[in-house]
């Protein structure tokens, strides 16, 4: 297998930063595998022809189960809205593909389980695009608590923050329980959950509790075209409709190792444009990443004599052999987001020709993992009542 034919389904933000990690990794990786740009699909004929043309895809369509069952595809990369995640990693695994899918892995538990067990069965591997983890400051976080340098992880605190979700965006997929299954928990909170099971190497074990809040309840309607061809919400400018998902959400929780964590999700976090991150708070040290400073990783080494005991600013950055920094420009000539991507796309190349990850890819059973948490938070949050995760299967 010395090149694979990719098809990417969607064509909306994720598929700019997708077509852009596949377009980029030829000049700054060398993977023992490439991927070739080959179908991308849209629902508007020309809208998909000027995307390819732009993002140097060879094909558009507007047939996305003829792109999933072409027989030159090897890949299926999935990045269309929540809604058509099962049913395109569904029928792309029973074509015998490979299938990338963007996060979360479903709208439900239910999808998510329907796709793992398709998943089990099928000859393609399958990947879960959560592209924090491959920041090298989030790997470079992963790294040090796998060497024991924070001991034991007592305390987690995870938030991702977001203040786009004004009264003036209107009903769009993203609010609608049909189109997205959630709404900041889905969105947010799987990032961070998925970030948090990754760098502690812990799964979450419990929800003590939960809250969850939708804000702006009724959303002027949408009057142009569609995402995801959700058509609830579509109308004329005067007209409203229910917001079906929730604005924030937060809960407690039990780690495995026995720490407790908190996790903040929010689309009206006034102030946070794209703020997600952690602190871990270990017996001999601890460790802090935010997004906004995304090349830097806070580490605090308390075994040092207390006189001289300090937060550290590692700068994640090339020479100091932080995970993917070295493919990338010199000294502090620093990444930003579309890098996590190009990343995850050069991991995932490695996977598919036989070599290890550079630190280990979500597949669909991992982020099944993840979908778990948020559907037991969400139980926590409805019914008001402490959750072990292990009452979702
Ligand atoms: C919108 O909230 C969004 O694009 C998410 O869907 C992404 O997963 C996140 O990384 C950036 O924000």
């Amino acid at each position: 297998m010395g090149e694979i034919n990719v098809a990417m389904i969607g064509q909306g933000f994720m598929g700019r930063t997708h077509s852009n990690a596949w377009s980029q990794l030829p000049r700054f990786f060398k993977p023992p595998v490439s991927a070739a740009m080959h179908t991308v699909f849209g629902r508007d004929a020309a809208g998909v022809q000027a995307f390819a043309k732009t993002w140097g895809w060879r094909h558009a369509s507007t047939d996305w189960k003829a792109a999933v069952a072409d027989p030159a595809i090897d890949l299926v990369d999935v990045v269309t809205p929540n809604n058509m995640h099962a049913e395109v990693s569904l029928a792309a695994l029973k074509a015998g593909k490979h299938v990338a899918c963007e996060k979360p892995i479903a709208r439900t538990i239910e999808e998510a389980r329907l796709m793992v067990a398709a998943a089990r069965e099928a000859k393609g591997k399958t990947f879960i695009w959560y592209n924090y983890r491959r920041c090298p400051a989030v790997a470079t976080a992963y790294k040090l608590v796998q060497s024991g340098a924070i001991g034991t992880v007592r305390h987690v605190r995870a938030f991702y923050l977001q203040d786009w979700a004004d009264e003036t965006i209107p009903l769009i997929w993203r609010f609608q329980k049909e189109g997205s299954g959630a709404g900041s928990h889905g969105d947010l909170n799987a990032h961070i959950i998925d970030m948090v099971r990754f760098v502690t190497g812990e799964e979450i074990t419990e929800i003590a509790g939960a809250i969850a809040e939708t804000f702006i309840k009724e959303r002027k309607l949408v009057t142009g075209p569609t995402a995801g061809g959700i058509a609830a919400g579509v109308g004329g400018a005067d007209k409203t409709g229910p917001v079906t998902v929730d604005d924030a959400v937060l809960f407690l929780a039990r780690t495995s190792g026995g720490g407790v964590a908190s996790f903040e999700a929010a689309r009206q976090a006034t102030g946070n444009q794209n703020r997600n991150g952690f602190e871990i708070n270990g017996s001999k040290g601890a460790l802090k990443f935010d997004f906004e400073r995304m090349n830097e990783l806070q580490f605090y080494d308390a075994t040092r004599p207390r006189a001289v005991q300090g937060w550290t600013t590692i700068m994640c950055t090339h020479g100091g052999d932080h995970p993917y920094a070295e493919n990338w420009w010199p000294d502090a000539h620093v990444l930003g987001y579309e890098h996590g991507f190009t990343n995850q796309a050069y991991d995932i190349l490695r996977v598919l020709g036989g070599q290890e990850p550079v630190v280990p890819i979500p597949d669909f059973e991992d982020a099944y993992q993840t979908q778990r948490v948020l559907e037991a938070a969400i139980i926590s949050a409805v019914e008001r009542r402490p959750v072990s995760v292990s009452e979702v299967r």
